[in-house]
C-alpha cells in the first residue's frame, strides 16, 4: 500500500485554543502516557524515522504538536499524558486546551491511544477514553510494542481490550519492526472521505 502519509512534517506545538489554526479538515489526535511508543509510532507510521523526537522523558504536556499529512489532514501530537493527574479527574482537570480543544474542535475526527501492549487500559487511559465517550469522539486503541509478545499473547492482549472497550477494535503495532501499521493506516483513513 501506498504510504499516504509519507510526508507528513511538522508544523507548529500550540498551547492555547486561540492559537489553533482554522478549524478545518481532519486532525487525529495521537494521545498516550509517556513512553508508550507513541512517538516512535508516528515515526513509522510515517517512514520517517527523524519526525517525532524518541525519547525516554516525557515532553511538555502543556502544548499539542501539529503534524500535517496533506492539506486536509492533521495528526496531532499530545506530548504524554500528565494533564488528567487522578482517576477523579473530571474534564475541568484535563487542563484547558485539552478540554476546550474537545469542546469545540469541529475538525477533531479520532483519537488513537496508543498503549504498551504488556500493560494497556491505565487509569490515564481510561481517563482519555471517558473523555472520547463523554464527547462522542471515536478512537483506536493501539497497543504498542507488539514484538515484546508472543504471537498468542498478542492476541489475548487484543482480545482484553476487546473485553472491557465494547466499542473499539485494538490493533497491535511494533515499532520495531515495522508491523500493524498497514492496518493502522487504514483505520484512520476510513474516518476521513
Ligand atoms: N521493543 C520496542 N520498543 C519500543 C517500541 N516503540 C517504542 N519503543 C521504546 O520505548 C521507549 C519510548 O518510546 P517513545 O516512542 O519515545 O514513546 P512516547 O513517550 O510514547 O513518545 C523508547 O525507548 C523506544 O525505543 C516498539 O515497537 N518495540
Ligand atoms: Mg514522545
Amino acid at each position: 500500500m501506498k504510504n499516504l502519509f509519507k510526508k507528513t512534517e511538522f508544523v507548529f506545538g500550540v498551547t492555547n485554543y486561540k492559537n489553533l489554526p482554522e478549524d478545518a479538515g481532519y486532525e487525529i489526535l495521537l494521545a498516550g502516557r509517556s513512553n508508550a511508543g507513541k512517538s516512535s509510532a508516528l515515526n513509522a507510521l510515517t517512514d520517517n524515522p527523524k519526525l517525532a523526537r524518541i525519547s525516554k522523558t516525557p515532553g511538555r504536556t502543556t502544548e499539542i504538536n501539529f503534524f500535517k499529512v496533506n492539506d486536509d489532514l492533521m495528526l496531532l501530537d499530545l506530548p504524554g499524558y500528565g494533564f488528567a493527574k487522578s482517576s477523579k479527574a473530571k474534564k475541568k482537570d484535563w487542563g484547558p486546551l485539552l478540554g476546550e480543544y474537545f469542546q469545540k474542535r469541529k475538525a477533531l475526527t479520532a483519537v488513537i491511544i496508543f498503549m504498551d501492549i504488556r500493560h494497556p487500559l491505565k487509569e490515564s487511559d481510561w481517563d482519555m477514553i471517558q473523555l472520547c465517550r463523554d464527547f462522542n469522539v471515536s478512537f483506536i486503541p493501539v497497543l504498542t510494542k507488539s514484538d515484546k509478545l508472543s504471537n498468542n499473547k498478542i492476541t489475548n492482549a487484543i482480545k482484553l481490550v476487546k473485553n472491557k472497550v465494547h466499542e473499539a477494535d485494538a490493533i497491535a503495532v511494533s515499532s520495531k519492526d515495522i508491523t500493524g501499521f498497514d492496518k493502522l493506516s487504514k483505520e484512520i483513513l476510513n474516518f476521513i472521505d
